[in-house]
């Protein structure tokens, strides 16, 4: 079962204006082939299907635990793609086309379906599906999909952080080009504990350090590119069996820090009554927190 924290892993920037167009982008990040949403289901669902976990614990723990970072990190990305998007457009009456910017982003549906928030999709607008789940049930194998999968998520994250100069999804990609660049790492070391094989020789995927990206580098500089989080109150503590010794980044020791990062708020996106959502009058909200407040 799964307890929920409200806060995002980190604190994301205000943004400066609109940018539609990078909401659009950072999609692929979310719910892409390589997206977080498939890094989350993968993982979940290996965890979930995991045999002989009594014997195997560590592995389980790992993948279990790796999953669970994961659901925050769709969170992250969908709370980036809802910031880039605030603003894009000014209430009006519906004869004034007050969503006439939505016409022109890459992205109709972020202002048709959702009122300009995240999809559970990609950066064409396809949907995120299960076929992108892989689950062989040998373990090798299924560790060595989820060390492509991560390197991968890098490579497009990469990618997107060179087609917008935004904060906010510079700010999130550089925390999570660390958080991958850890997983990759996990799954490399979880690969080499089987079978002698150092994976972590392969890394960096694409070959760029993290340090070249200056949202990364205050990342690393704190020591989270060798810190494994464990997102539980009292589990998965095997963890430590395959996270542990010198990193493989050559600065230090490998380290699990019990509990979740300290993290940021959750923005509080704005009314947009051109696209009725929530779709309650000032009026209506006042006499509700009357009635709420009362009850
Ligand atoms: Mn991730």
């Amino acid at each position: 079962m799964y307890l929920r924290i409200d806060r995002l892993q980190i604190e994301l920037p205000a943004p400066k204006d609109a940018d539609p167009n990078a909401a659009a982008a950072v999609q692929e990040l979310l719910g892409g082939r390589f997206g977080e949403m498939s890094t989350l289901m993968n993982y979940t669902y290996q965890s979930f299907n995991f045999r002989a976990h009594d014997k195997l614990k560590p592995y389980r723990d790992l993948i279990a635990n790796i999953a669970t970072e994961e659901l925050g990190h769709i969170e992250l990305v969908a709370a980036t793609v809802n910031l880039l998007l605030t603003g894009t457009t000014q209430p009006g009456d519906p004869d004034a086309a007050p969503l006439s910017a939505g016409k022109d982003a890459r992205n109709t549906w972020h202002f048709i379906a959702t009122a300009q928030t995240a999809l559970v999709g990609d950066s064409m607008g396809g949907f995120w599906h299960g076929g992108y789940v892989f689950n062989s049930g040998n373990l090798v194998l299924d560790l060595l999909h989820n060390f492509f999968l991560e390197c991968g998520a890098r490579l497009h994250k990469i990618r997107v952080y060179e087609m917008t100069k935004n904060l906010v999804a510079r700010e999130m990609i550089g925390y999570l080009l660390v958080r991958g660049s850890v997983h990759a790492m996990a799954y490399g070391k979880a690969i080499e504990t089987l079978t002698g094989v150092d994976m972590t020789k392969l890394l960096p995927i694409p070959n760029i350090p993290n340090s070249k990206f200056p949202e990364a580098r205050k990342y690393e500089e704190a020591g989270i590119h060798r810190t494994l989080y464990r997102f539980s109150p009292e589990d998965y503590r095997d963890i430590a069996k395959i996270w542990r010794g010198p990193s493989p980044t050559g600065d230090g020791e490998l380290q699990v820090v019990d509990g979740p990062p300290p993290g940021g708020p959750i923005p509080v996106l704005p009314e947009v009554p051109e696209e009725f959502a929530p779709g309650l009058t000032a009026e209506e909200i006042a006499e509700l927190a009357k009635k709420l407040a009362g009850s």
